[in-house]
């Protein structure tokens, strides 16, 4: 570990282990990778964590239908979570997992000191719970959640309660101390009303839960969700030992805004109340949204990385991440808008500024860095545009306003861009004159060039060291300290590398079609964990696809008690209908005896909506809703899937004229 730098601990947020990443996940990665190498640029010694949350009883339940034990399934799910990182040019320094041991003794440390401290006691609870949240809801029994809009279940049991209410007045003492605390402003009163509006005691451990931390001498009490899942920033850096690593407390938790509150109130109030440092700032951003909802994985809305990179590359997803949404408000992903950026910024701007200037310099001045020998005003003019760049650009960077900050970088490129096209050495001659001209402008924008690239490593990693091959320059692009940036660095007579692809210009249609076809096979593909457990196909298209993913292995025998979760009722349909732009899909209401469903079910190829009214059908009716083609889908019609194109044939009842809302066992 370097000595005598300042030191600078960041994170992410500790992902689920239930699903894999999608790009609001990457999102937050690589704004954190970016600040880490920023951080790094600027002279700190930088420890990033990331991690996967791996506890809690959706992961128990995850590896029950994949038919493997939890320890198995979740370090299959982190492999791949930390696969996809490093894709991504991530460079967390430490990847904890809330399985890990030294992550086990933290929690138990921590827990032990809230104790002896007086802030822990023993109770019940009662109440509504959100397992796809992890969260118990304000919701009367049989509501759905507030948030996801799945059902909650009534859960009692016997926990250890935190005393949050005991740090109504020490938060807004801390707050109001450091207004810096909570970023941005918005997230800030958010979490100020919410604490002036007095606090709950929390439950903090489970019994009802096997799959957790075990609370030593407690057992069967496992840690609850958040005080399990918190903890893992302080474990990553020490655990008991953090003072000796030097990084707590955490100079930046950046999180997304719907999980502000457990970051800025139980947060410190754990830590306070265990006597520690309280980290120094809770970032919370935006959402990514997909035709106006947040991409998350309940709503089936969501678009993987992978496809991107593999038709862009990493550093053409970083760039559009970090440009296309302003830091801390929602932003909207599309393809076209990805695209575009891709070939208007990247390929044009600044690709095609590296291999002109490589290109002239090769063909005018050998292949080496010239002298800059006849200087003119508009030399100095844009010398000064650069310079004022690379403050604005810091200063942006400071704030995390990594938006505004490259198009401060961009407005340099097209600078430079006007001054070659006004400047135009090709057109110089071979007088003394002319050459000097020519060499001079040719240093010029070459200096720009190693500005750009300086300044635009911490997003794109990949394409700047490249370029500063390219430029010959010594070291790494990364090693650069950015306080030490000036316009009139680049020595003269280096020589240039070889040149390097950069970001080829890409026709837009078939980049869309390509990533979306991906996209639409990593949908289809097998769970990560089916190599050991190859899922079923689904009977009917509709909801099925969530039945299949959670189907047991075939061979795999399940017992009663699981097919006793499976609810399947009669139902009648009352109204069937096209879904526009989905050619497979009909809409249904069904009659389930209790109450009217909606549902969509994958048969429109084979059954006429009209044909339909008035049957009675099979229904599982406790499977949670999703949408499908932006259509809610709440349950799903069971069907033989027959014949290699797996027709779907309703399941029905010809014997009998069966009772509505009957369960079928
Ligand atoms: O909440 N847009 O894990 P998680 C932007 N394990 N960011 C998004 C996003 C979107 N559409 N969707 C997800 C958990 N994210 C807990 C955290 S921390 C101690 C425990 C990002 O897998 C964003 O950072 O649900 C969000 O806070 C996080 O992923 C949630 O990840």
């Amino acid at each position: 570990m370097a000595s005598g730098k300042p030191k600078y601990y960041l994170t992410t947020p500790i992902y689920y282990t239930n699903g894999l990443p999608h790009i609001g996940h990457t999102y937050s990665t690589i704004v954190c990778d970016t600040i880490r190498r920023y951080k790094r640029m600027r002279g700190f010694d930088v420890v990033m964590t990331t991690g996967t949350d791996e506890h809690g009883v959706n992961v128990e339940r995850s590896a029950k239908a994949a038919g493997i034990p939890e320890s198995e399934f979740v370090a299959k799910m982190a492999a791949q979570w930390k696969a996809l990182w490093d894709e991504l040019g991530v460079q967390g320094d430490e990847f904890i997992r809330t399985t890990d041991l030294k992550h086990a003794h933290t929690v138990q440390w921590l827990f032990k000191l809230c104790r002896e401290n007086g802030y822990v006691y023993p109770g019940h609870y009662t109440g509504q719970y959100c397992i796809y949240d992890n969260a118990y809801v304000d919701v009367k029994p049989g509501e759905n959640c507030p948030d996801c809009g799945r059902p909650t279940e009534t859960v009692t049991e016997e926990n250890f309660y935190f005393k949050l209410s005991a740090f109504q007045k020490p938060l807004l003492d801390f707050y109001a101390k450091h207004p810096e605390f909570i970023q941005p402003q918005a997230r800030r009163n958010e979490v100020l009303s919410f604490v002036e509006g007095g606090l709950r005691d929390l439950s903090i451990t489970r019994t009802s839960i096997r799959w957790g931390i075990p609370v030593p001498g407690e057992e069967p009490h496992v840690f609850y969700v958040w005080f399990d899942a918190l903890t893992a920033y302080l474990s990553a850096v020490g655990g008991p030992q953090y003072e000796k690593s030097g990084y707590w407390p955490a100079d930046l938790h950046l999180v997304g805004k719907e999980i502000i509150r457990f970051h800025a109130v139980y947060w410190p109030a754990f830590l306070m109340a265990a006597g520690l440092p309280v980290p120094k700032q809770i970032w919370a951003h935006g959402w990514l949204l997909m035709d106006s909802a947040k991409m998350s994985k309940s709503l089936g809305n969501v678009v993987r990385p992978r496809p991107i990179v593999n038709v862009l590359g990493m550093d053409a997803l970083r760039y559009y991440l970090l440009r296309e949404t302003v830091f801390g408000q929602d932003g909207n992903f599309s393809y076209d808008a990805l695209v575009t950026r891709y070939n208007s910024d990247l390929a044009n701007g600044i690709g095609n500024l590296a291999s002109r200037t490589a290109a002239m310099i090769e063909k005018n001045c050998g292949g080496k860095i010239p002298k800059a020998a006849a200087r003119l005003p508009q030399d100095d003019e844009l010398a000064k545009i650069a310079q004022a760049t690379i403050g604005d650009v810091l200063e942006e960077y400071e704030k995390l306003g990594f938006s505004r900050g490259l198009e401060a970088i961009w407005a340099l490129i097209a600078a430079t861009d006007r001054y070659l096209t006004s400047e135009h050495p090709w057109s110089l001659g071979e007088t003394e004159s002319d050459q000097q001209r020519r060499t001079t402008i040719l240093w010029t924008t070459a200096e720009v060039l190693r500005i750009v690239t300086v300044l635009t490593h911490p997003v794109l990693p990949d394409c700047t060291a490249k370029v500063w091959a390219l430029l010959g320059l010594a070291g790494q692009v990364g090693g650069v300290d950015l306080d030490g940036l000036r316009w009139g660095q680049l020595a003269a007579g280096g020589q240039l590398g070889k040149s390097q692809a950069l970001f080829p210009r890409i026709e837009k249609a078939e980049a869309i079609e390509r990533m979306e076809a991906m996209e639409k096979e990593a949908q289809n593909a097998p769970s990560p964990v089916a190599a050991t457990t190859p899922a079923a196909a689904p009977a009917t298209a509709g909801a099925g696809t969530a039945a299949a993913a959670a189907a047991p292995a075939a061979d795999t025998k399940i017992g009663i008690e699981d097919f006793a979760r499976v609810e399947m009722r009669v139902g009648q349909i009352k109204t069937a209908e096209r879904i526009v732009g989905a050619d497979k899909l009909l809409k249904l209401t069904v009659d389930i005896g209790t109450e009217i469903r909606q549902i969509c079910a994958g048969i429109a190829q084979f059954y006429e909506p009209e044909k339909l009214i008035g049957r009675k059908v099979a229904v599982v009716v406790n499977l949670a809703p999703r949408k499908l083609r932006g259509v809610e889908s709440n349950g799903m019609i069971v069907a033989a899937s027959v014949g290699p194109e797996g027709r779907p044939v309703l399941a029905g009842f010809p014997d009998e004229d069966v009772e509505i809302g009957a369960r079928l066992k």
